[in-house]
This record gives structure tokens, C-alpha cells and sequence, in this order.
């Protein structure tokens, strides 16, 4: 019952509650500006440090720094009431040397203290490796460097800002960001305690070589229009969606799709039009899906996989423009416009892959005998390719990776070769390093997949509980809503359709070795 003395002791509780949240205020302040001096580090920069308000969120201490001779990063460090104990670093998506705000601040909203570089450079675009441009130094900490200096430097700024480190360390990274990831566990192997990457560039040079090769295939009269793509899917669907048994518009395991442009396609008798295809055509598309290739028949690099013609979901923050085909931007393109992949591949040539730069590089001379062997200094600095992970294992570090089969901005094969690499060399991976292949999805998105998984989780749970990831459930939403569940297996496995049950329930898949 509420009497005069509850009241009382209440109001007391009350001005207590205030005054704690009155003092936990000014310590917040106070350490948060305490970074500026009490961080000490040996070529690193404090340019400030401060709490500001979270756009939606608490407030935070946000801090400014740079680290000899020029690595920009920022850290994002919840209040102390808010904070979770762990340490996140976010990854730089694309290959622009820009810090990552968003998903710095995403990181922040889960309450880690998140940090994020620039990689050493500054670029107000995608692609652009102008930072190289007779630069080695920026060259290295775009390579490598950046991440493993800024995670450093956050590990004291954390310390001092909380008055403890953290009690794990995370690091984030897709597409770029996946090179980025793999960096770490092969040089760094002490920096992360868990590391979560997808679709790595990891061999980036091999990858701007497969930009030109998809270029030099469609261009002229190899060319293949946006409007002719559909045409291409409805052959490639009809042909192989049955085959993993569940006709959904999903290829589960597209190395058995056996889908033959030549066969499969029809043809253009007199005139082209979107629904036929010319021979110059078709033999781009053999190109595409074959691989990069020296005239000796050498197989440089994986061709890209069936299954991603199709229309599927944009990534969230484009879902604005609506379900478009993965090959779009990632294969063809506009007449006219230039392909994205050619605009990077073409910027990485002039500045970055060979020892002599060349702004006026003139990317039709490249030469698939006689220029890989020209990339090799570069790729020692830039390429994440060490199949020797036995310091990560040894340092207790655990690491997820996952690749989705309609993938066009990475061919998902890139990614088995690399895993497979690492098993021959260091026999099982299953205590330290677990991949998966994920039907349907797109490059970071969800295409036709039931691609919302929850691999952080399963990561922070290996990491910090020992519960080793297996089978996972993957879900397709559709306006928020889950619409379909698919078994997510760990790599050979691959989920199959048990033959009986609903085929839009994860339960009626089982995860099984490929035949
Ligand atoms: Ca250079
Ligand atoms: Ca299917």
C-alpha cells in the first residue's frame, strides 16, 4: 500500500537514480575525452574524441584518429551502461577507401564498440585505385596494413575509454570486406577472436583479370542485351531448377546444372531479336560461364555458375528499385554504358596490378599468357590467398565464411577453391574455420535465396560458448514476413529435399553429402 514513508523512500530512490545517471554522465565525458591523452601509441594520432547524440540511438563517444603515414579510422564506443563488452570492426565494402558509417553505426545500435578505417586512402567512389598510383606505401595499407593498425589502436582506445579491454574482438567483412577478413586470419592472426566474411575478393587481382575477360567477351559483337537476359534464365531454369528435386525457381547445387548455350538457347535464324541468340553471343556466354583461360587452355580463374540470370531481391537499401536479375551490372549492362566491373578492372590496371603505372592503360592489350605472371608483386600485397590458417587455429580464433551460388560479383567456385586449398594443406578445419554455400542468394543479397541467416550469432555463440555451427535455418522474407525455411549446410553438404513434406519448410531437407 502506498503510504507517506514509500513515498518518501521513493522520491529518494528516485533523486539517487538521477544523480547516479547525473554522474555516470560526466565519467562518460570524462573518458571519453580521456582517449585523447591516455591513448599512447606509437604512430597514432588522436584528432578527437567526444560524446555525441546517436541518430536514433544513446549517446556515444565518438573518436577521430589517424595512424603514420596516413590511415584515417574512427571509433564508435556505446556509453559504458550500453555496452555489450565485445569489439566489432566493420569492413570496407567495394574497395573505396571510405570509413564505414553505416555499418559502424549498425554495429553500435547492437551495442559493440565498433571501429572502421579508411584503408589508408580517400575516394568518393567504388573502384577507385588512384590511391596506387606510384604509391606502394598506400598500395600496403590498402593491402593489409590498415585494418590490422586500426584494430591496435581501437583495442586502446577501447581500454581506455572503459577502463578494461574488450572481452572479444569481432571483425565483419563482405565482397572487399571478405578479402579484408581473410587478411587478418592469415597475417593477423591474433587481432580477432571471431571472423565473419562472405564473397571475398580475395584474389583481387585474378578477380579485376575476370572483369576484362568478361569485357573482352561482350564486347562487340559478343554483346548481349539486359533485354535478352530473361530469355536466358527461362533456358537456364527450364533446364536445371528440377534437378535438385524441387522445382522453386531456386538451384540448389548449380556444378550439376549441365545448362549448354548452345544447346539450350534458340538460336537467331535471319534476325536478333531479344528471345534468340546470335553465335558471337553464345560464345560469350561460353566464355562467362567457363572461366578465365590462357590460349594454351589453362584455367586462370572459375567461370561464373548458373542460376543467377533470374530476377531476385536487391540488397535492403535498394530494395527501392525493385527485384532485378542478378546478371545485371555484374554481367551486362546498358548499350552504351561501361560495365562497372570493367570501370574497377580498368582502374586497377592503370594504377595498382603492374609494377610501372600507366594512367593511359589501354585495357584490350592485356594479355592473359604473358600479364598474370606481370601481377605477381602486386598480388603478394593484395591477394589473401595463404591456405595456411595453423596460427589462427593455434591463436584460438574461429571463423565463418559463406558464399551465395548466385553470386556475379565473385564467382562462388573462387570461394571453394580457396576452402578447399586450406583443407589440403591443414586437413580438417572443422575446430577453427566452418564454410557454407547458400542457394539463390546474389552478391550481398537476398535474390531468390532463403538467405536470412543469423551468422553472427552462430559465430559470437562458437566463439564465446564453444557451440560448434552445423546445420543452420536460412529464411526468405518477403515484406518482412518468412515465406519460405531452407536447411543452410556446412560445406560439402548441401540441402536436399528429403522427397516428402512441404518444400517451403526447412524440415523437409536434410543435409546431405554430394552425390
Ligand atoms: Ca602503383
Ligand atoms: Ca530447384
Amino acid at each position: 500500500m502506498f503510504n507517506s514513508r514509500n513515498g518518501l523512500l521513493l522520491c529518494m530512490a528516485l533523486i539517487l537514480t538521477l544523480w547516479a545517471n547525473v554522474a555516470n554522465a560526466a565519467n562518460d565525458r570524462g573518458a571519453c575525452k580521456q582517449i585523447l591523452y591516455g591513448v599512447s601509441r606509437p604512430n597514432v594520432t588522436l584528432i578527437s574524441s567526444k560524446i555525441v547524440a546517436g541518430d536514433r540511438g544513446p549517446e556515444f563517444c565518438r573518436v577521430v584518429g589517424t595512424i603514420l603515414p596516413d590511415v584515417g579510422f574512427e571509433a564508435e564506443l556505446p556509453l559504458a551502461s550500453d555496452w555489450n563488452g565485445r569489439f566489432y570492426m566493420v569492413d570496407n565494402a567495394g574497395s573505396g577507401g571510405r570509413i564505414n558509417a553505416r555499418r559502424m553505426a549498425r554495429a553500435r545500435a547492437m551495442g559493440y564498440a565498433a571501429a572502421s578505417t579508411d584503408q589508408g586512402y580517400d575516394s568518393p567512389s567504388e573502384g577507385d585505385s588512384r590511391y596506387g598510383y606510384n604509391n606502394r606505401q598506400k598500395e600496403i595499407d590498402f593491402g593489409f596494413r590498415s585494418v590490422h593498425v586500426t584494430a591496435g589502436a581501437v583495442e586502446d582506445v577501447i581500454e581506455t575509454f572503459y577502463g578494461s579491454r574488450a572481452a572479444y574482438s569481432y571483425f565483419v567483412g563482405g565482397s572487399a570486406g571478405g578479402r579484408q577478413a581473410l587478411m587478418e586470419a592469415q597475417r593477423f592472426p591474433q587481432d580477432f577472436d571471431g571472423i565473419l566474411l562472405s564473397a571475398p575478393t580475395l584474389n583481387i587481382s585474378k578477380i579485376q583479370m575476370w572483369g576484362l575477360w568478361k569485357a573482352k567477351a561482350l564486347s562487340g559483337s559478343g554483346y548481349i542485351s539486359p533485354e535478352q537476359v530473361p530469355a536466358l534464365a527461362k533456358a537456364v531454369y527450364d533446364r536445371c531448377d528440377a534437378i535438385d528435386g524441387v522445382e522453386d525457381g531456386v538451384i540448389d547445387h548449380p556444378p550439376a546444372c549441365d545448362f549448354d548455350p548452345e544447346q539450350h538457347l534458340t538460336m537467331c535464324a535471319d534476325t536478333e531479336s531479344a528471345d534468340c541468340f546470335t553465335a558471337a553471343q553464345v560464345a560469350a556466354l561460353n566464355k562467362i560461364y567457363d572461366g578465365v583461360r590462357n590460349s594454351k587452355g589453362e584455367l586462370l580463374f572459375p567461370g561464373q555458375s548458373p542460376g543467377a540470370e533470374i530476377v531476385g531481391d536487391q540488397p535492403p537499401w535498394m530494395a527501392m528499385q525493385g527485384p532485378k536479375s542478378g546478371w545485371l551490372d555484374w554481367v551486362v549492362y546498358p548499350k552504351g554504358d561501361t560495365a562497372r566491373y570493367l570501370v574497377f578492372a580498368h582502374a586497377f590496371m592503370k594504377y595498382t596490378a603492374f609494377d610501372e603505372d600507366d594512367p593511359d592503360y589501354d585495357w584490350t592489350t592485356f594479355d592473359f599468357d604473358t600479364d598474370p605472371a606481370r601481377m605477381a608483386a602486386m598480388a603478394e600485397i593484395v591477394d589473401a590467398v595463404d591456405p595456411d590458417l595453423s596460427a589462427f587455429e593455434a591463436s584460438g580464433g574461429k571463423m565463418i565464411h559463406y558464399h551465395h551460388w548466385a553470386d556475379t560479383a565473385i564467382p562462388p567456385v573462387n570461394s571453394i577453391n580457396y576452402y578447399d586449398a586450406v583443407v589440403e594443406t591443414m586437413g580438417s578445419t572443422d575446430d577453427f574455420y566452418r564454410f557454407y554455400l547458400v542457394p539463390g542468394g546474389f552478391h550481398g543479397a537476398p535474390g531468390v535465396g532463403a538467405t536470412n541467416i543469423p551468422w553472427l550469432d552462430t559465430l559470437v555463440d562458437w566463439v564465446e560458448n564453444g557451440k560448434e555451427p552445423g546445420e543452420l535455418i536460412g529464411e526468405r522474407l518477403e515484406n518482412r514476413q518468412v515465406v519460405r525455411t531452407r536447411r543452410v549446410c556446412p560445406y560439402p553438404q548441401i540441402g536436399t529435399y528429403s522427397g516428402s513434406g512441404p518444400t517451403d519448410s526447412a524440415e523437409s531437407f536434410v543435409c546431405k553429402a554430394r552425390d
